[in-house]
C-alpha cells in the first residue's frame, strides 16, 4: 500500500491531523494498536481552549461540540474553607474555555473519518517505522497474523507516551519530572456540584470538581502514586471528595453510582527534538503534562496545527520551510504549557516532602494569586491558552 502521510495512533492527535489533511486532499492511513471501542472507552481530558475548538471547526468536526460544549467564563480555586473565583473572561479580554470530553472529540473525529471513507487499521500489531531518516520511509505492521507494508512521504508519530514512534529514534534528549502522587477520577451520572470547575487545595490533598454535561460529573482526588483503584468504593470516594471541599460546595455534591473509576499517574516529560527526517512526533508521543492545567489535549492540538501548516506548505508549494520549523515552534509552546502545568500542580497538591514550610509558601502564593490582578491575569492567560 502507498499513502502520503502514515499516521501512527488514532487518539485526538492522529485523528485531527488526518481530518485536516483530508480538507486539502492529502491522503493518510491511520494505524491504531487498539480496537475502536477501546480507544473510545478511555476517559481523559475535558477542557478545550478556543484554539482547539477553532481547529476542530477547521477540520469540519465541531458541529456537536458547538451544540453541546459548555462555555466556561471562570474557574474557582478553593482554599481556606471557601471559593475564590478567577474570572477568566474578564481577565483575558473576553476569552473562555469549553467543557467537552476528549471521548466526544475522538468520537466526532472518528465518525467524520468513517463518513469520508478514509482508512484506519485498528488492532494493527507490531507497528515498526523504517528509513525515516532517508528518502523513502515506510511502516510495517501485522493484522490478523498477516504482515503489511505502507510506503509514504512522511510518518506522523501520534501514538502517545507508550507508543513506538519516540522509541524508534535513539538521538532524543528527554526531560522528566515525576510527582509522588496520582489522581483518582470518577465519572457519575449526577449534576455537577458547581456550575464551573473547582480546583481545591486542602490539607488532605488536592480535589477537582469537573463535569461533562449538566447531568454528568467528573471528580478527582489526589491519591498516593501506588494506590489501587480497588481500595476505593464509591462511598469512600464521595466521603473523601466532600472532606476536601469548602462546606458549601461539599453540600452541593450529588452522589450516585460511578460508571468509571481510574487512577492516572502525574508526570512532566518532554522529548527533543520533535522531528527526525521524515518522522514527526505529535502530542503525548513527545510530551506529557500533569492534568492540573488541563493542557495535554490542547497541546496535542497545537502540535497538529503546526505540523498541518508545514505539510500544507510542502504539498502546495513544495517548500520544506514549515516542516523545518515544526520542532522549534511546537517546543516553544510545549515548554510554556509544561511550566504552567507544573506550577498549577505545585500550588494545589500536598507534597509529602516539603513539610510545613512548603505549605506556608503555598498558602502565601494562593492568597497572592487571588488578590493580585497581575497574578490572576497570568493564571487566566495560560488557562485559556497561550496564542499559537
Ligand atoms: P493518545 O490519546 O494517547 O493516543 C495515542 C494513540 O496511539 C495508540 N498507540 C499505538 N498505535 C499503533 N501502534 C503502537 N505501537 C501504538 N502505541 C499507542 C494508542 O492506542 C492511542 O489510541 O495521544 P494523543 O492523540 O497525542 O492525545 C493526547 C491526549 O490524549 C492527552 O494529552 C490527554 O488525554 C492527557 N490527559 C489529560 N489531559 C487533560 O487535559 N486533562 C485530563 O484530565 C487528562 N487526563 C490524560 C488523562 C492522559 C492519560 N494517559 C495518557 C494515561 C488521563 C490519562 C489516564
Ligand atoms: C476533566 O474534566 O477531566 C478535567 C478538567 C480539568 C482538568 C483536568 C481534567 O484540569
Amino acid at each position: 500500500m502507498r499513502t502520503q502521510v502514515a499516521i501512527i495512533g488514532s487518539g485526538p492527535s492522529g485523528l485531527l491531523l488526518g481530518q485536516l489533511l483530508a480538507t486539502i486532499g492529502v491522503e493518510t492511513v491511520i494505524l491504531e494498536r487498539s480496537s475502536r471501542e477501546h480507544v473510545l472507552g478511555r476517559v481523559r481530558a475535558g477542557v478545550l481552549e478556543q484554539g482547539t475548538v477553532d481547529l476542530l471547526g477547521e477540520a469540519g468536526a465541531a458541529d456537536r461540540l458547538h451544540a453541546e460544549g459548555l462555555p466556561h467564563a471562570g474557574i474557582s480555586l478553593a482554599f481556606d474553607g471557601r471559593l475564590h473565583r478567577i474570572d477568566l473572561t474578564a481577565l483575558t479580554g473576553g476569552k473562555h474555555v469549553t467543557v467537552y470530553g476528549q471521548t466526544e472529540v475522538t468520537h466526532d473525529l472518528m465518525d467524520k473519518r468513517e463518513a469520508a471513507g478514509l482508512v484506519t487499521v485498528y488492532e494493527a500489531a507490531n507497528v515498526a517505522l523504517h528509513d525515516f531518516d532517508g528518502t523513502a520511509p515506510f511502516v510495517t505492521y501485522d493484522k490478523d497474523g498477516v504482515g503489511h507494508r505502507i510506503d509514504c512521504d512522511f510518518i506522523a508519530g501520534c501514538d502517545g507516551y507508550h507508543g513506538v514512534s519516540r522509541r524508534s529514534e535513539g538521538a532524543l534528549k528527554t526531560f522528566e519530572r515525576t510527582y509522588p502522587f496520582g489522581w483518582l477520577g470518577v465519572l457519575a451520572e449526577v449534576p455537577p456540584a458547581d456550575h464551573e470547575l473547582v480546583y481545591a487545595n486542602h490539607e488532605r490533598g488536592f480535589a477537582l470538581c469537573s463535569m461533562r454535561s449538566p447531568h454528568r460529573s467528573r471528580y478527582y482526588v489526589q491519591c498516593p502514586a501506588d494506590e489501587r483503584v480497588e481500595a476505593w468504593s464509591d462511598d469512600r470516594f464521595w466521603d473523601e471528595l466532600r472532606r476536601r471541599l469548602p462546606p458549601q460546595t461539599a453540600a452541593a455534591v450529588t452522589t450516585g453510582p460511578s460508571f468509571e473509576k481510574s487512577i492516572a499517574p502525574l508526570r512532566s516529560f518532554v522529548a527533543e527534538p520533535m522531528r527526525f527526517g521524515k518522522l514527526f512526533l505529535v502530542g503525548d508521543a513527545a510530551h506529557i503534562v500533569p492534568p492540573t492545567g488541563a493542557k495535554g489535549l490542547n497541546l496535542a492540538a497545537s502540535d497538529v496545527r503546526y505540523l498541518f501548516a508545514g505539510l500544507r506548505e510542502f504539498y502546495r508549494e513544495r517548500s520544506q520551510a514549515g516542516l523545518d520549523a515544526y520542532s522549534a515552534k511546537a517546543l516553544a509552546r510545549v515548554w510554556k504549557a509544561v511550566r504552567f502545568s507544573w506550577w498549577m500542580t505545585t500550588i494545589l497538591h500536598r507534597f509529602p516532602e516539603t513539610g510545613e514550610f512548603g505549605q506556608r509558601i503555598q498558602e502565601a502564593e494562593l492568597d497572592y494569586l487571588v488578590h493580585s490582578k497581575a497574578a490572576s491575569t497570568a493564571l487566566a492567560e495560560n488557562y485559556v491558552g497561550l496564542p499559537y
